[in-house]
This record gives structure tokens, C-alpha cells and sequence, in this order.
């Protein structure tokens, strides 16, 4: 409900007004339609058959996706959009909105985050006239173009395109950004795949996509530590970021200054994984998150090995618990731990060691 991404001071709001003035001032003669309050609640149809996710593919357990009902989930992509805005006539669009998954917990991961969905639909005269295969041509323009978003954004910075897979595109990339020593995913695209076209009654035409995770590229160009940063109610975080602030190339941009990070706690578990029952860190993760909001920083899988003898496994997690507000105090700290060590048992069907 907080839409972050709408509020013009907020820096997702800030860095989507960015994205959206460049694809419109990139040829002002070709603008894209720009939406972003379309409900995320979104049928299973939209968000997995309609972009051809194949009937047993992982992403349609529950084990990562929100199901609202059998038949809807909270979207996990803005690509839950594409059919139904091609099939209203849109042949260049953007899409904004709140997406929700769930993953790992870690400083680059959070269960909702905000996509900008880009397509650009092409027409058989745009190739024709410049002697190249429809293929080609988006394929070329969609690199160009993004590339050119990333310059706009950051100036000169290292990055690669890595080739990746999406079964709503082919050929299909992903776009990494070198920040803070590693490679950092911010985008999967490529060309649609005619068979959406042919749905929407677009045959003969072709068209490129993207998707972008707002919150990745904002850590970059703010420096801003820690996803959880965005949903702080604290006016030290809110206070750096005014609309406007924006820099092309980020020359001069004042960065996000952090504010004295509280210190971290601890917490260790070693567990024997459930013999007749599936164990998975999405929903160790997700169990965490339910009980310590966003005090919990990361979950990591520390140690694993196999009792051959007694066909056990078992794993050691350590959590991180810090708040981005305040100290937290040791009592909190193991109430907190101590809830989750419980909910293990009873809802993990683990056993603890
Ligand atoms: C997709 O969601 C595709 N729908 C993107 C796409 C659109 C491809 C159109 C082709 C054509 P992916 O799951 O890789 O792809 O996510 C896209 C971006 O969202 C990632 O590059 C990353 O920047 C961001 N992202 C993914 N998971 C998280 C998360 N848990 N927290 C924050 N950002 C995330
Ligand atoms: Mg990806």
C-alpha cells in the first residue's frame, strides 16, 4: 500500500521519474505510455501462462510466489502485464509497480521490491527500411537503448551483459553493474517471443523487453547500503532525498550519507532437516522475516553435512539481526531468536540440536 515508487521524494520515486523522462526524451517523437498503479494482485494466468512459464515451472510453487487465491498471486514480475497492455493496443509502454517474491534474505534481497517493465513493439517498415532482419534490429535497439539508460544514470561505469534465460524471450540477457567489488544483477531482457505477439494479434511485428529492479539501481546510484533503507520511516534516510537531486552521469549527485550503523547481533541454529518432509530456505526465510520484520539482515546457510549412518542432514544458519533505527537489546534479540527456534520445530518440522 505505501507505493514508494509514487512518491516523488522518495528515491525510487526519484529514480523512476529519471527512467521514465529517458525513454521519453530519447525520441520525443515516439513516447511511451507510462502507467504505474496497476494492481499487483494479478491471476496466475496473467503473471505465469501469458508470458509462457511452462506448467511445472519452480516459480509457480508456493514456495516462491504469494498465492492470494488458487487462481492469483501477488505478481513476482511486471511482466504479469505485458499481454494484457499489447492486447489494449500499446506498442511502447512502462510499466511501474510493487512485485513480490519469495527469496533469500541478504542486503540486495527483499520479499517486495519494484520492477519497471519497458516494451517496444517494432512495425515491419521500421526493419524493412533499414535493410536488417526484424531480429536484428530490436535486438540491437534494445541494447543501445539500455545501455544508453545506464550511461544516462551512472556515467561511465563497468558493466556486462550476461545471456540468460526467460521463456517469454529469445534471445534473452541480463545486465550486471560492477558495485562494491561484485557483479550486481539489474535487469533481465530480449526480444518477445513471437507467440505473445501472435495473442495480443500482433503478427508480423516485433517487439523487445525489459524488466528492471528499481531498488538494485538506486543502491547504486545513492550508495545506499541496505534494501531494507527504502521502507524506514526514519527522517535521516528520508530527509537526503528530494525530487530534483537527480544529476545525468550522477556528476555531482550528493550520495546518500549513512547515519552511524547500529551494531549487529548474532544468532546461530543447527537443526537436523525433517526426514519425511521437504525443507527449503525460502520458507526458513520467509518464517524468519514473519516473526522479525525487517530487524533481520541476512540468513545464511553456514554449515551442512550427512550423518551417513543415521541418513540425517543437517544444516547450521546464522542470522543477522540489526536495525537500521536504533540499538537493539539482547532481550529482544533472544525473544525474538527464541520465537523462531520454536517455529522451526512446529512449522518446519525440524529438529533442533
Ligand atoms: C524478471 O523478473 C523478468 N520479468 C525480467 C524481464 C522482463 C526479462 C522482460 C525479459 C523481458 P528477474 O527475476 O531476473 O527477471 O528480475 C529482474 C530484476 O529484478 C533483477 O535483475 C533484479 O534487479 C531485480 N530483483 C530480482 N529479485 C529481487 C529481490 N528479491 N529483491 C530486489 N530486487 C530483485
Ligand atoms: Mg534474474
Amino acid at each position: 500500500d505505501k507505493g514508494l515508487h509514487r512518491l516523488p521524494d522518495h528515491p525510487l520515486g526519484i529514480l523512476k521519474n529519471v527512467i521514465e523522462n529517458y525513454f521519453c526524451e530519447v525520441d520525443p517523437s515516439v513516447s511511451f505510455t507510462v502507467m504505474d498503479d496497476l494492481s499487483p494482485i494479478v491471476s496466475t494466468y496473467a503473471n505465469f501462462d501469458s508470458v509462457l512459464v511452462p506448467a511445472d515451472h519452480v516459480s509457480r510453487s508456493a514456495n516462491d510466489t504469494y498465492y492470494v487465491t488458487k487462481g492469483s498471486v501477488l505478481r513476482c514480475h511486471t511482466s504479469a502485464h505485458q499481454l494484457e497492455l499489447l492486447k489494449h493496443g500499446h506498442k511502447r509502454f512502462l510499466v511501474t509497480g510493487d512485485v513480490y517474491r519469495r527469496d533469500t534474505i541478504d542486503a540486495t534481497h527483499f520479499p517486495v521490491f519494484h520492477q519497471v517493465e519497458g516494451v517496444r513493439v517494432f512495425e515491419p517498415h521500421e526493419w524493412e527500411s533499414q535493410n536488417l532482419s526484424s531480429l536484428e534490429l530490436a535486438s540491437t535497439e534494445l541494447k543501445t537503448t539500455l545501455e544508453g539508460l545506464v550511461r544516462h544514470l551512472f556515467g561511465e561505469c563497468e558493466m556486462r551483459w550476461v545471456d540468460a534465460y526467460f521463456p517469454f524471450t529469445e534471445p534473452s540477457y541480463e545486465l550486471e553493474i560492477f558495485f562494491k567489488g561484485e557483479w550486481l544483477e539489474v535487469l533481465g531482457c530480449g526480444v518477445m517471443q513471437s507467440s505473445i505477439l501472435d495473442a495480443a494479434e500482433l503478427d508480423g511485428h516485433r517487439a523487445w523487453a525489459f524488466g528492471l529492479g528499481l531498488e538494485r539501481l538506486a543502491m547504486i546510484l545513492f550508495d545506499i547500503p541496505d534494501i531494507r533503507l527504502f521502507w524506514t520511516p526514519d527522517p535521516r534516510f528520508s530527509q537526503q532525498f528530494k525530487s530534483g537531486m537527480f544529476r545525468a552521469g550522477g556528476v555531482g549527485m550528493k550520495k546518500f550519507s549513512s547515519y552511524s550503523k547500529y551494531p549487529p547481533c548474532y544468532k546461530d541454529v543447527s537443526f537436523w532437516l525433517p526426514q519425511d518432509k521437504n525443507f527449503t530456505e525460502n520458507s526458513l526465510c520467509e518464517l524468519v522475516r514473519s516473526i522479525a520484520g525487517t530487524l533481520v539482515e541476512e540468513v545464511k546457510l553456514i554449515d551442512e553435512f550427512e550423518n551417513k549412518k543415521l541418513k540425517r542432514t543437517s544444516h547450521c544458519y546464522r542470522f543477522t539481526y540489526r536495525s537500521m533505527e536504533r540499538s537493539l537489546t539482547d532481550d529482544e534479540v533472544n525473544e525474538i531468536q527464541n520465537e523462531v527456534r520454536q517455529r522451526l520445530e512446529t512449522d518446519l518440522h525440524v529438529v533442533l540440536r
